[in-house]
């Protein structure tokens, strides 16, 4: 299977709920590696564009609002199978079909405020790193862990 990067953002809630450590926490235990991270308030531009899919349908401006409404966790993770391994702990879209285990079956309430964001795809996490980072703003490193897991 191959080293994979994909794109993770830890919604306004997390910060709010004191819940950032608790997740990079689980996302360091899983192997990821965490190469690039800020900290950000999205402007309404970048949070428009991130979210452009889903214009037009009912959670979308109330989403804008919320991801606009106080800073967010941006990161990018590398691991084998980066992008599908996040995905699963996330957990799906709708907190309450969330299984305990997942980020958002364990602290998800309301979906639209499902806690994290993590890129679908390789289409998608190639963009979204792009939108959201720079190169130099990338910090690869090697994992001295990994003969143990
Ligand atoms: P995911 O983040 O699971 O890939 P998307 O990309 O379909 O889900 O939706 C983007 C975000 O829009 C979700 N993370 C969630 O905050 C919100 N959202 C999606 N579907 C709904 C819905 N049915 N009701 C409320 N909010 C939703």
């Amino acid at each position: 299977m191959a080293v994979e990067r994909t794109f993770a953002m830890l919604k306004p809630g997390v910060l709010q709920r004191r819940l950032a450590g608790e997740i990079l926490n689980r996302l360091e235990r899983k192997g990821f590696n965490i190469i690039a991270l800020k900290q950000k308030k999205l402007s309404m531009k970048l949070a428009e564009k991130h979210y452009a899919e889903h214009k037009g349908k009912d959670f979308y401006e109330p989403l804008l609002k919320y991801m606009t409404s106080s800073p967010v966790i941006m990161m990018i993770l590398e691991r084998e199978n980066a992008i599908a391994a996040l995905r699963n702990m996330a957990g799906p879209t709708n907190v309450d079909e969330a299984a305990p285990g997942t980020i958002r079956g364990d602290f998800g309430v309301i979906t639209r405020r499902n806690l994290i964001h993590a890129s679908d795809s390789t289409e998608s996490a190639e963009r979204e790193m792009n939108l959201f980072f720079t190169e130099d703003e990338i910090a690869p490193f090697e994992d001295g862990n990994e003969k143990w897991y």
